[in-house]
């Protein structure tokens, strides 16, 4: 497999980032990790950039010289609209208009399973399902994955739009045997978004193998992306140590469980 010469990791001091790190350390001949917090010291293949990505020069010189970003980088929960406008909304707007105005590289946008959070547990998504966003954050997702297809339609930049579920190293609770994302599922599934010789700008959902079923990835079968795990081997200690909650418990009605019951957030 041919390598990429230069991968960006945005979020580089963040969960996924931080195992990006480790698990693309091979993708590329070279790594470029940004975040506005410094990183835990830099490996052999590494360079770090501490930088803000509402700062848009500076997200101009980070992307200039990359074919690849993997973007980890802004927001991860419910926020002021304040926080997530310059990670999420001026963030993304930045990061395309510097992969336009360089050199177009190929994007992997960490979208989150928040866009479509207000679907009802009983219900099966595909990516033509609406977004139905359950907060600023699933809204500002939303924001980035239409943002992602202009500049797909526009000037050809390529995106994999990737909603991922709940990517921790084991699920922490009964919701997540729905939305459980391994990191190797994970980053199996970046490598294949950067090989494949056409990827287009696909909604994918990322999630491993799921008895419940709630999203369908059967679109994007020419990636050749085939998830491993499975939260299976947690159902029983999640089912066992923490009791079901009442009917209309959000984890109970929606997809987004807890986020759909958060305020909007003003400090
Ligand atoms: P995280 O919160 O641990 O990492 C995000 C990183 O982005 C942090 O290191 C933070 O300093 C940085 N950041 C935030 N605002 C920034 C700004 N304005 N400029 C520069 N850097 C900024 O989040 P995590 O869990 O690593 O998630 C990574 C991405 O994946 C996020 O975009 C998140 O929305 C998405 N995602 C993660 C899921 C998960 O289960 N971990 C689920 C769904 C989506
Ligand atoms: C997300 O989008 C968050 O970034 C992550 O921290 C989890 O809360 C995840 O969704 C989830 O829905 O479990």
């Amino acid at each position: 497999m041919a390598k990429l010469k230069r991968l960006l990791i945005t979020g580089a001091a963040g969960a996924l980032g931080t195992q990006a790190r480790s698990h693309l350390a091979d993708l590329a001949e070279e790594i470029r990790l940004s975040d506005m917090v410094p990183v835990a010291g830099v490996n052999g293949n590494e360079e770090f950039i501490q930088s803000d990505l509402g700062d848009a020069a500076a997200v101009r010189d980070l992307v200039d010289g990359c074919d690849a970003v993997a973007h980890f980088g802004g927001v991860s929960t419910e926020k002021t609209f304040e926080l997530i406008e310059r990670g999420n909304i001026r963030g993304v707007y930045n990061l395309y208009e510097a992969a336009r105005v360089t050199g177009k590289p190929r994007i992997f946008f960490a979208s989150s399973n928040h866009t479509i959070g207000f679907y009802r547990i009983d219900e099966r998504l595909d990516a033509f399902t609406p977004p139905m966003a359950d907060g600023l954050y699933g809204a500002s997702k939303v924001y980035g994955e239409q943002l992602a297809l202009v500049y797909w339609k526009k000037f050809g930049i390529e995106t994999a739009r990737v909603r991922i579920g709940s990517c921790f190293p084991k699920p922490r609770n009964r919701r997540m045997l729905s939305t459980w994302l391994s990191y190797r599922d994970l980053f199996s599934l970046v490598e294949r978004c950067f090989i494949v010789p056409r990827l287009g700008c696909p909604v994918i959902y990322g999630v491993s193998q799921t008895r419940s079923g709630w999203w369908d990835n059967s679109h994007v079968g020419y990636l050749g992306w085939e998830p491993l795990d499975t939260s299976e081997p947690w159902r029983e200690e999640l089912e066992m140590s923490e009791p079901q909650g009442p009917v209309d418990a959000p984890d109970a009605l929606y997809q987004g469980g807890g986020f759909t019951a958060e305020p909007i957030h003003q400090e």
